[in-house]
């Protein structure tokens, strides 16, 4: 016999969250059994698009009714910490998007509510599941670059984010916390954990209110030195938005992950050339496929872990290392490019 579906409860049904609906409906071991929104409209959209009857404008009253497994908040950051901690009191496992938190003392508040409950909370940290990402981990974890010892993670983009994520212009904070987060935490899953940190950061675009420009040296607890720049202010003749390029290099070659999806390994002197793009979901739109199938893929991580009762990668725990180094980085942008030493803050 099949296994149970479990069941989930989707709040927030803006402009992401299509994403983890379409992803949501591919995934054989969950299904989203109900849908909370405050903007009735949106509620309605969502409802009518992708069949779902179950609708709830406040989610206390979703959890209330409803007989769930796991509630999945696609909603920005100001609403997390209220709705996670509602999902542990009702002791429902959490998925939560990213940015996790606006403060370490949030971000800290809502791992420790989840933990007392024993109800588990993932972050949709999706950055590090785009295949491409993964195939240059299994390079590193294969050890054919020997000991790495420096490394770059760079997305530089004009494309216009601000019109389907308005909310973007307006905050006080953006490239960092928006996007960077991402580009810190492959970092992390590329090079492991970071000792010391220092930014500077820069706004282009003056019709927005922050930093849409970012560079950060990273110093990895292996000894490892990272370079994370990230731009919304940089017009390419090709616009590669969203890809993320890396370059490694090893004591036994070097890895360079280019435009659209071309990975070069130079190995003990034989250069190989891989096209590891990304799969092409059929309800998925270029260029965000990229970022769509890693939607996919950390849904199915998520549903996995739920049932065979693992930790997921991008824990509450987890994430707390990735949100330090996103406020440590504006730390540091704001005392002139100060080192801060990260390893007592998450
Ligand atoms: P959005 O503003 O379009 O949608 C958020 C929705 O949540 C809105 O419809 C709003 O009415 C609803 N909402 C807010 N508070 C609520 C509450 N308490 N109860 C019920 N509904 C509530 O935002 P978006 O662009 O979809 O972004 C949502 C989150 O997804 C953000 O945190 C953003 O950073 C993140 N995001 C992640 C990725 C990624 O690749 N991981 C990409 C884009 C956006
Ligand atoms: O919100 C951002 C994200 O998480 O990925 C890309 C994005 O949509 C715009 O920067």
């Amino acid at each position: 016999m099949p296994d149970k579906k479990l069941k989930g409860g989707l709040i927030g049904c803006g402009f992401f969250a299509h994403n983890h609906l379409h992803a949501w409906a591919e995934i054989e071991g969950a299904e989203i059994a109900a849908l909370c929104d405050r903007d009735e409209k949106r509620l309605e959209e969502a409802s009518q698009k992708f069949g779902i009857a179950n609708l709830y404008t406040d989610a206390a009253e979703m959890l209330a009714s409803e007989a769930l497994d796991f509630v999945d908040i696609a909603t920005t950051v100001a609403t997390h910490r209220p709705l996670v901690e509602l999902a542990a009191k009702k002791g429902v496992a959490v998925i939560c998007q990213k940015p996790f938190a606006q403060t370490l003392e949030d971000a800290q508040a809502m791992v420790n509510a989840c933990k007392a409950a024993g109800v588990p909370l993932m972050v949709h940290e999706n950055f590090r599941w785009q295949s491409p990402i993964r195939a240059v981990r299994a390079v590193l974890d294969a050890g054919k670059l020997g000991e790495v010892f420096w490394g770059r993670v760079s997305f530089r983009s004009a494309y216009d984010v601000f019109s389907g994520q308005p909310y973007l212009a307006t905050e006080e904070r953006f490239i960092i916390q928006d996007l960077g987060i991402h580009i810190l935490d492959i970092a992390r899953f590329l090079f492991g954990d970071v000792t010391h940190i220092s930014a500077a950061t820069r706004r282009v675009n003056t019709n927005i209110r922050g930093e849409d420009v970012a560079t950060i040296l990273l110093a990895h607890e292996n000894g490892a030195t990272s370079i994370c720049d990230c731009s919304y202010a940089t017009h390419l003749p090709e616009e590669l938005f969203p890809q993320t390029l890396v370059e490694i290099d090893g004591s036994r070659g070097t890895l360079r992950l280019g435009a659209n999806y071309q990975m070069i390994v130079h190995a003990d002197g034989h250069t190989q050339t891989f096209d590891v793009s990304p799969k092409l979901h059929d309800w998925a739109n270029r260029p965000w496929h990229n970022i769509q199938e890693s939607v996919f893929n950390i849904e199915r991580h998520w549903t996995a872990c739920l049932k065979g009762g693992q930790q997921p990668e991008t824990s509450g725990a987890d994430n707390l290392k990735t949100m330090a180094l996103v406020f440590a980085a504006y730390e540091s942008a704001a005392a002139n490019l100060e080192a801060i030493d990260v390893r007592l803050m998450a």
